[in-house]
């Protein structure tokens, strides 16, 4: 409601002709939703024609067909798409579980989608999964559309034994955990470079695996845990609740997608080469829309209000404080420092995107 009346101001000040962005004098931008105008509509990946998903598949091959331009950060990255694995992996430790986890996730999406648009010709806008839908559909994972070998992003790897000790996020029911077996993903056709040690200084070609675990799937990608998550009054909570536990003594959509589809063995998993699943992208996706939700239910208060620590778990700020809308996110060398203020909007100064459904 109260945006509505911001909106109806700025029509007023400016008259009804918003063809280009008007920066509004006195009015500090991070306030604002509406800064870009031709806001690319991100989509959830099945409402996607044939040749629309062929199109944006065919776009992550291309990046990673272009070469690195981070080596600066991670010598071993080889492609395009490395240095996106090669960002994340490095600053796993400081970016999760800290106040600014949606909005570095938030600015790393739209980089990539910046780099399939700009580099690879892609037309479209980075989809989302929605993986609600396949949970409440009540099929079994493999028959999910999203995994679909022709027109998804292939399914799960073989099935491999593990020790007790390689688990220890008690993971009980996994179905895979070898290379990816179909798909455009398969190790003939595609191969990651940096991990699965944390020596990014060194090429390691290797395939990509999933390792399907379907219990943690259905019991933390639904709508309760989705529903609480918007409820949450302030960002400080709803980032925490959006993050969960390392555990599942709290079940959490972030770590649902990750671990349902990575389990233990299978790339999306790992916390530091999950972006190594192109999947990866589309769940983050689906993560910065439900921000953008929850922004939406309080507007013009949600772009500006930030909290959460600094450091990670740091909740009674024992260590350092908390993150402002002047904290800086640093993607370098992919991008230069971004302050936090600029991520508030995804149709800001920085950001120029929109969801189909919201
Ligand atoms: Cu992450």
């Amino acid at each position: 409601m109260m945006m509505n009346f911001v909106k109806l101001a700025v029509l007023a000040m400016v008259g009804t002709t918003l063809a280009s962005p008007i920066a509004m004098p006195g009015k500090s931008l991070e306030t604002r939703d509406d800064y870009c105008k031709d806001a690319i509509v991100r989509k959830e990946w099945r409402t996607l024609t044939n040749k629309q998903k062929k199109n944006y598949i065919e776009a992550v091959h291309c990046l990673h067909k272009k070469p690195a331009k981070a080596k600066s950060l991670a010598a071993g990255a080889v492609s395009r798409f490395d240095d996106f694995q090669g960002i994340h992996s490095k600053q796993t430790p400081s970016i999760h579980w800290v106040g600014h986890f949606a909005h570095w996730h938030r600015l790393m999406v739209a980089e990539y989608e910046e780099a399939l648009r700009d580099e690879c010709n892609y037309e479209g806008a980075q989809p989302y999964w929605d993986w609600l839908l396949d949970v409440e559909s009540g099929k079994n994972m493999t028959e999910w559309e999203i995994f679909d070998p022709v027109t998804g992003f292939g399914g799960d790897g073989p099935f491999i034994e593990i020790k007790p000790e390689q688990n220890p996020l008690g993971i009980e029911y996994r179905t895979g955990g070898g290379c990816v077996k179909d798909g455009p993903f398969t190790e003939d056709k595609f191969k990651l470079n940096l991990g699965p040690t944390s020596d990014y200084s060194i090429t390691n070609p290797h395939c990509l695996t999933r390792d399907f675990a379907p219990d943690i799937a259905r019991t933390n990608l639904i709508r309760k845990v989705w529903d609480e998550v918007l409820a949450q009054p302030d960002y400080g909570s709803f980032a925490r609740r959006l993050e969960g536990l390392p555990s599942w003594d709290m079940k959490n959509v972030h770590g649902g997608g990750h671990f349902g589809v990575g389990g233990v063995l299978g790339t999306i998993g790992d916390a530091f080469n999950s972006p190594g699943d192109p999947l990866f992208y589309l769940h983050h996706g689906n993560l910065d829309r439900l921000y953008y939700l929850w922004q939406k239910k309080d507007l013009a208060n949600r772009l500006r209000d930030v909290s959460g620590p600094i450091q990670p778990f740091d909740y009674l700020n024992e260590k350092a404080g908390n993150v402002t809308l002047e904290f800086e996110i640093n993607m370098a060398p992919l991008t230069g420092n971004i302050k936090l203020k600029d991520l508030m909007s995804t149709r800001g100064t920085k950001l120029c995107y929109k969801y189909d459904d919201n």
